[in-house]
């Protein structure tokens, strides 16, 4: 631009600025920094201080509330209103992921707990009712709320009894809220935690979907997957090695027949919160760019992002335009958290294809693998076969088969056929019929050196799969052991565990 434009354009940002009145949003957005403008304290809000709009007018409001991933409508005021909120505590049983149950404590019985939508100046009176059956005291600690605690040092509530407060929402942003009952760390850990939107006077620009979308990392007893019913564990709390990573408290919440939608043309905004209690988020959509992130739930909004950090105990708003149909997969992209511990959702866009932007063809499995389909029921089955003593054989390979395809058919093929002079076959493999316990051994050691198989010499590595429980071993070794012309035979639960016990000379180093 020349001078003489770029002064015309601040004039005019300036004017329309004022002729907004309070659209804060044009203040991050000036396209000139430059100018004068970008200096000023016009983008201010004035915080708490210019939040109060006076008393609540009309009759009081019920907040509507929703589980994630729904978020409530837009307030739809141009008042301020007494607005009541009524949450309860509950704590119960809910799947972790395929066949792992957990006992959550929850806000409005999911993890995260309900969304809340006020308006700022909003006077919010808030009702906290903890459930008869609970078994712990809960209180709840607004981060959108201005006072000592949050509300927590008013909202202590013990099992069959209801706790009242209430709050003047002074600013506003997207915040996290939690339970704050010692031990604290471990309340949110076991789910206690949600999102309650403060919209800026004016409301937020309209958007075509709006979803809510919280991580929190969890702390179980059992290794990764270990099925059946898992305790908390302190000690991994403590050391802050999560078992799960997990978007919206269990792995699966967003995805299969749960997958976000969207519509190409369409305007997306999320609204996700990070519980913690221990993570940061790197939060990430594959294949989309955020047009705009209200960057830690505030004001201001930074544009064309790929990645943002969301800390625990905080929140951001992203909103991207959908031009291409296709599965976009929601990560934290400190990825082991993605592919191994479950912080995994898809956002699925409808419409016709649009090759002027991308060419197409789509490989869902590419980044997904098994981590995307819920149908791992072979797997649940064979593990309450296994608590039961009556596993069988045919179990015991239907669980393997479905393993094998997210975990062993990236290299050695679903067909077991291998990649010639890369991977050795496992079909017919001379191999494993030579001694069949090296199945297990090569999974949970993995195998580096020279090796002939069939005939054919590799030198290469592969690498350990100790992630795996000892049911997962023994199965996919089992699957393995009766497929493909193989000798037949299996794998026990118990010869896996002995197994990973004894590392042999020849495992690979990346142990
Ligand atoms: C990242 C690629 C990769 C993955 C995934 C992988 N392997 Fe391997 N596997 C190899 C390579 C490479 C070798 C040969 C290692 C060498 O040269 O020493 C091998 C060797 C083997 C062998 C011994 C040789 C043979 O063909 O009989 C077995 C058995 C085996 N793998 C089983 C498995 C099973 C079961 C899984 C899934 C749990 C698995 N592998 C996953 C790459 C892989
Ligand atoms: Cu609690």
């Amino acid at each position: 631009m020349t001078r003489p434009t770029r002064y015309l354009a601040a004039v005019l940002a300036m004017a329309g600025l004022l002729l907004a009145g309070c659209d804060r949003d044009n203040a991050s957005n000036a396209a000139d920094t430059d100018t004068p403008r970008a200096n000023a304290s016009e983008g201010e809000t004035g915080g708490s201080r210019k939040g109060d709009f006076g008393p609540p007018q009309g009759k009081p409001i019920d907040a509507v509330l929703t589980s994630p991933p729904l978020v409530p409508p837009a307030t739809g005021r141009d008042y301020p209103a007494k607005v009541v909120v009524s949450l309860d505590v509950v704590e119960k049983v809910m799947p972790i992921s395929e066949g792992v149950d957990y006992t959550f404590w929850t806000f409005g019985g999911t993890v995260p707990g309900s969304f809340i939508r006020v308006r700022q100046g909003d006077t919010v009176e808030f009702h906290l009712r903890n459930m008869p059956d609970s078994k712990m005291p809960h209180n709840i600690d607004l981060h959108g709320v201005t006072g000592p605690g949050g509300g927590a040092t008013s909202s202590f509530t013990a099992p069959g009894h209801v706790t009242r407060f209430t709050f003047k929402a002074l600013n506003a942003g997207l915040y996290v809220y939690h339970c704050a009952t010692a031990p604290v760390g471990m309340h949110v850990a076991n789910g206690m935690y949600g999102l309650i939107l403060v919209e800026p006077p004016e409301g937020l620009p309209p958007v075509d979907k709006e979803y809510y979308v919280m991580q929190g990392d969890f702390y179980t007893t059992g290794k990764y997957r270990e099925k059946g019913l898992q305790g908390f564990d302190m000690e991994k709390a403590i050391d802050e090695h999560p078992t799960y990573v997990l978007f919206n408290g269990s792995e699966g919440s967003l995805t299969g027949d749960k997958v976000l939608t969207a519509n190409t043309g369409e305007n997306v905004r999320l609204y996700v919160g990070n519980g913690g209690p221990n993570l940061v988020s790197s939060f990430h959509v594959i294949g989309e760019i955020f047009d705009k992130v209200w960057y830690e739930g505030g004001t201001k909004y930074q544009e064309n992002v790929q990645t943002t950090l969301i800390p625990s105990g905080g929140a951001a708003m992203m909103e991207f335009h959908m031009e291409v149909p296709g599965s976009y997969v929601l990560v934290d992209h400190s990825l082991f958290r993605a592919f191994n511990k479950g912080a995994l959702g898809i956002l699925q866009a409808s419409g016709p294809e649009n090759k002027e932007i991308y060419s197409g063809l789509e490989v869902d499995a590419v980044y997904i693998g098994d981590r995307a389909q819920a149908n791992m029921e072979a797997v649940t089955v064979a593990a309450e076969s296994a608590s039961t003593g009556d596993l069988t054989v045919e179990q015991q390979v239907k669980a393997g088969e479905a393993l094998f395809l997210g975990t062993c058919s990236t290299c050695h093929q679903a067909n077991g056929a291998g990649m010639e002079g890369v991977f050795p076959p496992l079909a017919n493999s001379d191999y494993i019929a030579k001694d069949p316990s090296a199945l297990p051994r090569v999974i949970l050691h993995g195998l580096e050196g020279p090796v002939t198989v069939n005939g054919t010499d590799y030198n290469s590595i592969m690498p350990p799969m100790s992630q795996l429980t000892d049911d997962e071993v023994a199965n996919i070794s089992t699957y393995v052991l009766n497929s493909w012309g193989n000798p037949g035979g299996r794998v026990t639960k118990d010869e896996a565990a002995a197994i990973r016990k004894v590392k042999p000379a020849n495992a690979s180093a990346g142990h």
